[in-house]
């Protein structure tokens, strides 16, 4: 067996000590196993996810605004299904303060996730995006209105995507991808545009194991006082140490937090 990695490490810990079975759990999810009403429950991209290469996260700086709980969530959709993530932050062009791109960017980039700074608009960061998704089968997921038609649009203007337009009363985007449409960019090249989400649910993940999907916690996580430290009220919690002397960011923290409080 080939060395496992700080995740397995700390997983297979914890699931000898609490008989917890991540991978027959996620095995069951996708057997159909489940009854109808547990499955209808389960987000058409982790569905989907074992049939991907890679998923393609996408969220806008503006229209609607930039909310990383989503991000985070669909991130930890990723790992938990062992799937590659890309983030593409779009709408650059409605920046007012372009640095704020890097800035977010670099929150991802720091902890290994790749990150493309896109405007569908100008044409920013297509190319390179276009790269990244070249050869393999990607999934589309971000809440509607980001862009995600527009980019398939603008990287290939051929596909003639239906986008629709921001509603600006709400700032949060009207959808018109009622379906899911596969798009074949070249015979090695599959991208998959999925409906605007709102919301991503893990009703198999347990509270005690989300710690496991913020992927930066696991070296800090060694240094807690207690073994199996949640990182949330502990004493001596070497994460909560690391989110204030900012080496763990405090974004990435408080969706940890708010993702912990939805498991029960
Ligand atoms: N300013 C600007 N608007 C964009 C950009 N990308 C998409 N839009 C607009 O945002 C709206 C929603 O785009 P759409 O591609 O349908 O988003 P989807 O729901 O994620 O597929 C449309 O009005 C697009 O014209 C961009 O990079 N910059
Ligand atoms: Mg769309
Ligand atoms: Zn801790």
């Amino acid at each position: 067996m080939g060395r496992l990695t700080k995740r397995q490490q700390q997983i297979i810990k914890y699931q000898l000590r609490d008989r917890l079975d991540r991978r027959k759990k996620a095995d069951m999810i996708h057997s159909g196993e489940v009854p109808k009403y547990v499955r209808d429950k389960i987000p058409y991209i982790r569905r989907l996810s074992r049939s991907l290469d890679q998923v393609l996260i996408v969220a806008s700086f503006q229209q609607p605004e930039l909310k990383t709980g989503l991000i985070d969530r669909l991130l930890v959709m990723a790992e938990l299904e062992e799937r590659h993530a890309l983030i593409c932050l779009n709408k650059y062009d409605l920046l007012e303060h372009p640095g704020q791109a890097e800035q977010v960017a670099g929150i991802y980039r720091s902890i290994g996730y790749p990150v493309y700074i896109t405007s569908a608009k100008s044409g920013k960061g297509v190319a390179a995006l276009a790269r990244a998704l070249s050869g393999k089968r990607s999934a589309m997921a971000g809440h509607s209105g980001v862009g995600k038609s527009s980019l398939l649009n603008a990287i290939n203007p051929e596909l003639k995507v239906a986008t629709g337009a921001v509603s600006y009363a709400t700032n949060k985007g009207r959808h018109t991808t009622t379906q899911i449409k596969t798009y074949t960019l070249d015979e090695q090249t599959e991208l998959i545009d999925l409906p605007g989400l709102k919301q991503i649910d893990f009703f198999d993940v347990h509270r005690d194991e989300a710690r496991f999907y913020f992927r930066e916690f696991l070296t800090p996580a060694e240094s807690c006082r207690f073994n199996n430290c949640l990182h949330l009220t502990e004493r001596d919690c070497a994460v909560k140490e690391a989110v204030k002397s900012g080496r763990i960011s405090a974004s990435r923290y408080e969706s940890y937090r708010q993702f912990v409080e939805t498991l029960t």
